[in-house]
């Protein structure tokens, strides 16, 4: 290993022997370091305890084909987060943006675009359904969550991955507006569960969220969190902001918005 908090080869490996079950035959340096220890460790324990769920029978949103892409997707709540910030790295290509993982993980990480686009990737056509009333079949791009969870390494306790946006959706001051999302680990591990990059085979549109959304394909449209600046994987987010898990929770919806 190197000494980057979390090298490429780092998350890779860890997610190929988690993916492929393969558990590193054959890496006996690597595997014997302190440090890829305490990694897989963690890591391991989150595996067991995901696939122990995935096995006992997590059912697949439905996925769809090419031609039943919608040939508009509509762009709801935030379309162009106001934040300086943002603006500033959008009109650079995102060049400059990173995101942030860091709570309850073994080794905080912050990965560029174009890192994303070096671990494995997973490609879904599948339904948005938004609470409005509109729905719209599209197709995401991006790497799967419990890849990189696992990478990191989850503390024991560590029980949500909270998503923190860049966008302040009721154009607030003091920031009690920023959109923020939380999901499970059963989600967070969910095969379908991704953080996308691209829409319909082409980089993501700043109306769909770019340059990073997440896709948790079995809820409604209000957990798709967009312009994903940071995932914070914490115990309890009672004390956070209005204390419901989300922007449209603290607001009243459902924590939960199954389909
Ligand atoms: N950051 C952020 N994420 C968000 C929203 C938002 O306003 N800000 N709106 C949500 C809602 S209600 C829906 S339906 C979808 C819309 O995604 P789209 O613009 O790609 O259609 O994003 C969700 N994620
Ligand atoms: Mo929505």
């Amino acid at each position: 290993m190197t000494s980057q908090p979390l090298s490429r080869r780092g998350l890779l490996t860890a997610g190929a022997a988690t993916f492929g079950g393969l558990l590193l035959a054959g890496c006996d340096r690597l595997s014997t370091a302190p440090k890829f220890q305490s990694l897989l460790g963690s890591a391991e324990r989150a595996t067991y305890g995901s696939q122990r769920v995935l096995l006992s029978g997590q059912p697949l949103a439905r996925e769809f084909q090419e031609k039943d892409l919608s040939p508009v997707f509509k762009a709801n709540g935030s379309t162009l987060p106001a934040d300086e910030g943002y603006q500033a790295m959008m009109e650079d290509g995102f060049a400059d943006w990173r995101l942030k993982i860091d709570g309850l993980v073994a080794r905080p990480v912050s990965l560029s675009i174009a890192d994303l686009k070096r671990l494995p990737q997973r490609t879904q056509i599948t339904r948005h359904d938004c609470v409005e009333g509109w729905s719209a079949i599209g197709k995401w791009t991006g790497v799967p969550l419990g890849l990189i969870l696992k990478s990191v390494g989850l503390a024991p306790n560590a029980r949500f991955a909270v998503f923190h946006c860049a966008d302040d959706l009721d154009g607030s001051t003091d920031g009690s507006g920023l959109y923020y999302e939380s999901i499970d680990l059963i989600d967070a591990f969910h095969p379908q569960t991704i953080l996308a990059h691209a829409m319909n085979g082409k980089p993501l549109e700043v109306a769909h969220g770019a340059p990073l959304r997440l896709r948790v394909e079995r809820q409604l449209g209000y957990k798709q969190a967009k312009y994903v600046m940071r995932i914070e994987i914490v115990e309890r987010f009672d004390k956070m902001a209005g204390g419901k898990g989300g922007f449209w929770e603290d607001r009243g919806y459902e924590w939960y918005a199954g389909i």
